[in-house]
């Protein structure tokens, strides 16, 4: 049997999507999955959107998606997909085309033998959790098993195939395959005595005790148990970027956002809570600040993290309880012992308070007479979506604004490459993910700056004639960019707008080259109408290019280096103190 139809049998029991750029050392194992019946392969125009639509895959349906590209330029554009999988710790599998065996430079001093030859392991061995060249047919069996159970086991992530051309057609039979057998995990399977009555007798103590719910209870699929946790012991919740779209705005224990770029309410809990139980969050110097010393400074702190090198990453940040463990064995282990937390009634008082007192979309931004206010155009776009809608948002103001503003209805999924970021990522991610999921609805929010970089695969939308609806929030600048040289460079543009050289095209023009519907959104008396028309069209794609105010700012947001209570706008001292204080 040639090696590639083994390989696309296997490929094929795992997804019937494979993402593809093409090129001379993949046309084998192109060739073999097309003969396979239900394999849908889908090129993308830059084989960037390829990688981003295999990590998609997981983030819509649960399982991991597969890339394919050819050597040297086409690995190359794959990287950032890959960065993207790897940051958000993303099970995804990528294989790339190789010169004949004979070709690679192996130990030899020269640059590259074989024409289009790159150390393509070497290259991401630093961002995949396994990446390995296949040298041996026989070997294939077992590469290809442990691909899928490297990029899903323990903390998930993304895996690499190198696959040289001549193995690609080589024999094999079947039979005579090992196969891979995987090792014992070696974390915590179950917590001590000791460690339970430490959690339980934190939580009777506290006063004003608080979770934080991270993508390891998605990653882990705990949503459930996680929601069981905080209902049995009744503590608040804030959320990271990740977790959002798991509880509605009208949620009765939820805070909202916390970090540098989130609300007022959840840095307020986060700094004054007095317990703090972190379940599956590396709580980065994005939510921490920059400095991780002063995050929740008065706090008990109990982390629970599936990776041990997190809790001990030394960044300022002081544990006073590690839970090293897979959070669907801890719950399982703790949930159902936990008490109920009494007289936090305070507390909680306090927290609804600042709900209300600190909404992100102030009235008055209603009243903004000219262009379009990114926090109202949120506002509506959350009460016109509906349930089981997937929403992907870019990178930059666009991201931030996003996640500030938008509020998830119940069965959503809101989500961007949250860690890597790159600005370009939404447009490729929510083709990729309404191509892998057609009868859900999906809305592309992202920037000029984030289209403009990944624009040529409105050839791929062009050809896949699906109807996803794309965002464009266009303030015809790098917004984010331009308020940190705002705040840190006396307003000194460099590189960030049109005149200072980045291009803003138009894209309504662009659109209609390729004979997609367009539409525009210039104020705020037609943006409910126009938004229900884009969201109601079903015919194809739509672009909507909305008109944000230039200089349009991120508010609120924390300043490099400031405790997260302190966000600009600043709060005058009494205020910042009586929001701090429990007297
Ligand atoms: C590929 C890539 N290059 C550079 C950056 C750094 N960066 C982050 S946001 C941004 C500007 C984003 O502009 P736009 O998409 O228009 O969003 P806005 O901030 O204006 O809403 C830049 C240059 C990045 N994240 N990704
Ligand atoms: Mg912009």
């Amino acid at each position: 049997m040639k090696l590639t139809d083994y390989m696309a049998g296997f490929i094929a029991e795992k997804t019937d999507h494979v993402f593809v750029g093409n090129g001379g050392c993949v046309v084998h194992i192109l060739d073999s999955l097309s003969n396979k019946e239900n394999m849908n392969l889908v090129p993308f125009v830059n084989e960037q959107g390829s990688s981003i639509a295999a990590e998609v895959h997981h983030r819509v349906t649960g399982n991991p998606g597969v890339a394919i590209a050819t050597s040297g330029p086409g690995i190359v554009n794959m990287l950032q997909g890959i960065a993207c999988a790897y940051y958000d710790s993303i099970p995804a599998i990528y294989i790339s085309g190789q010169v004949v065996t004979g070709h690679l430079k192996e130990g030899r001093k020269v640059r590259q033998v074989g024409f289009q030859e790159m150390p393509v392991t070497e290259m991401v061995d630093s961002f995949t959790k396994y990446a390995v060249c296949l040298t041996s047919a026989n070997d294939v069996r077992y590469v290809m098993e442990r691909l899928w159970w490297e990029a899903q086991n323990g903390r998930p992530g993304p895996v690499l195939l190198d696959l040289p051309d001549d193995i690609q057609r080589a024999e094999i039979n079947p039979d005579e395959l090992r196969s891979f057998i995987p090792s014992e995990e070696g974390i915590d399977t179950v917590l001590s005595a000791e460690v339970v009555e430490g959690i339980k007798k934190a939580i009777r103590e506290a006063k004003r005790p608080l979770i934080v719910a991270g993508s390891g209870i998605k990653l882990s699929g705990t949503e459930e148990e996680a929601v069981q946790f905080i209902e049995k012991t009744g503590i608040p919740v804030v959320t990271t970027w990740s977790t959002i779209d798991m509880f509605t705005s009208d949620t009765e224990l939820l805070v909202g956002n916390f970090g540098v770029s989130a609300n007022r309410p959840g840095n307020f809990a986060v700094q004054t809570c007095d317990l703090l139980i972190s379940l599956g969050s590396r709580l980065d110097t994005h939510m921490t600040g920059a400095n991780a010393s002063t995050f929740a400074a008065s706090a008990y702190k109990i982390i629970v993290d599936i990776d041990s090198s997190e809790i001990e990453k030394e960044n300022g940040l002081v544990t006073d309880l590690a839970v090293n463990m897979d959070l669907r064995k801890f719950f399982k282990q703790v949930t159902d012992e936990l008490p109920t937390v009494e007289h936090i009634g305070g507390w909680r008082k306090r927290i609804v308070e600042w709900r209300r007192k600190y909404p992100i979309c102030a009235p008055e931004y209603y009243r903004q007479e000219s262009k379009v206010n990114p926090y109202v155009f949120m506002d509506l776009l959350s009460k016109l979506t509906k349930q089981d809608d997937i929403i992907i948002t870019d990178a930059g103001g666009t991201l931030t604004w996003t996640m500030q503003g938008y509020e998830p209805k119940s069965k959503q999924k809101l989500f961007s490459a949250f860690n890597h970021s790159p600005m370009g990522y939404a447009f490729p991610a929510a083709l990729g993910a309404k191509i892998i999921d057609p009868k859900s609805e999906v809305i592309c929010i992202t920037g000029d700056g984030g289209f403009n970089m990944n624009l040529q695969e409105l050839g791929t939308l062009e050809i896949q004639k699906l109807p996803l609806k794309i965002f464009i929030l266009n303030n015809k600048e790098y917004g984010i960019i331009k308020q940190t040289q705002s705040t840190w460079l006396d307003s000194r543009y460099v590189c960030s707008d049109r005149e200072s050289g980045v291009s803003s095209p138009d894209f309504v023009k662009i659109a209609k080259g390729y004979g997609i519907k367009c539409e525009s959104i210039s104020r705020h008396d037609e943006l409910e109408d126009k938004i229900k028309a884009v969201l109601s069209y079903q015919e194809g794609p739509i672009i909507c290019d909305v008109a944000i105010l230039e200089n349009q700012e991120i508010l609120p947001k924390l300043s490099f280096g400031r405790p997260l209570e302190d966000m600009y706008p600043h709060l005058s001292k009494e205020e910042l103190e009586q929001n701090m204080s429990f007297k």
